[in-house]
């Protein structure tokens, strides 16, 4: 691979992604993201994802989960509009809420599936399609990836621009290759599907790397051990959810939504240390980051 084809994230191309707020607007102007996350069991991952997806700035949230996920975080989450959904005997989306799902996608100026979702038959219907319903660019991480997987063809057939969140083990299913193959060669994995499938893909773990349709290759330096826990990947893919509804270019959100979310943890990893900081207590440290970039 050229070298001239990988680059660093920096601080300033990341503020040049933001404007300030202009004055005559409304929540219409800030885009409406539709969550498809959360499954029972699951709950902190639509939590998560949503909390962080409304901490940076989108203007209207749409959960749509199974209906005992959405009694249950109705008391903990005040600024989305809940759309609770029929689900099966496991707590996990019915594939008979997908005609409700699709109408609601014609609404929204983005979509994230898949934190918490769970990986079942029904939840791989949804999953189709709503690749294959969207014009909207979508976010697609965890078990949206892994739902996605099971589909032959699937990313030839999606119309919407796609932003994909894996892990490492995520990556592995989605490519049938080994965890360790993946691993050693970070910047290729993600390059090579990124170019085959034109995609975005955001491989993440220590120095995350994003893969971008042209071949090119982004690396973070931001972020730390003290985010390997389970909950960290949902803030993300909200992050980046986020920026994709409020109309930001796919490689841009991926690009500003690693580097913030990477930074977000390193404050937290100051205040709180490595060892004891959770992945919710990134949330209440991105608000001074966007003071600093406004
Ligand atoms: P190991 O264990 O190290 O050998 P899964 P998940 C590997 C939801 N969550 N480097 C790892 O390997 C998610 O949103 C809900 C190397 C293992 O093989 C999903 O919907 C939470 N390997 C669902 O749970 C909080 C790495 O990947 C595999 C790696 C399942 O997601 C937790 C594990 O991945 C969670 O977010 C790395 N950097 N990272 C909630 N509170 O509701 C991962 N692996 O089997 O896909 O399980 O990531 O927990
Ligand atoms: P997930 O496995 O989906 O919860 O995602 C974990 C998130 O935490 C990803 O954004 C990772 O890049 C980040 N993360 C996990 N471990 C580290 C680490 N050692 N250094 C930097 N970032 C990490
Ligand atoms: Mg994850």
């Amino acid at each position: 691979q050229e070298e001239s084809q990988i680059s660093g994230i920096s601080e300033k191309s990341v503020r040049r992604c933001f404007s300030p707020r202009r004055q005559n607007t409304n929540k219409g102007d800030f885009g409406k993201l539709l969550c498809v996350v959360g499954s029972a069991g699951m709950t902190g991952a639509a939590f998560l994802s949503v909390s962080a997806a409304l901490r940076c700035g989108v203007g209207l949230v749409y959960l749509a989960a199974p209906k005992d996920v959405c009694t249950i975080l109705a008391g903990r989450l005040t600024e989305p509009v809940l759309c609770p959904l029929p689900q099966t005997e496991g707590g996990t989306l019915s594939a008979g809420g997908a005609p409700v799902l699709r109408s609601r996608l014609r609404a929204a100026s983005a979509c994230l599936i898949g934190c918490g979702l769970g990986c079942n038959e029904d939840t791989q219907k949804i999953v189709e399609d709503l690749l294959l319903h969207s014009t909207a660019p979508i976010v697609l991480d965890a078990d949206g990836i892994n739902c996605a997987a099971k589909h032959i063809d699937i990313w030839k057939r999606a119309g919407a621009p796609l932003v994909l969140t894996p892990h490492p083990g995520e990556m592995a299913r989605l490519t049938g290759k080994s965890i360790g193959e993946i691993q050693s060669r970070r910047l290729e994995s993600a390059r090579e599907f990124a170019v085959e499938h034109d995609v975005v893909l955001v491989l993440k773990g220590a120095g995350t790397v994003i893969g971008l349709p042209d071949g090119r290759c982004l690396v973070n330096a931001t972020g730390n051990p003290g985010m390997a826990k389970g909950g960290s990947g949902d803030l993300l893919a909200g992050m980046i959810a986020s920026f994709l509804a409020q109309g930001m270019a796919p490689e841009k959100a991926a690009m500003c939504g690693v580097y913030l979310h990477g930074k977000a943890g390193d404050r937290a990893a100051k205040d709180l240390s490595e060892q004891a900081m959770l992945p919710s207590d990134l949330l209440s440290r991105l608000p001074a980051l966007f003071l600093e970039i406004e």
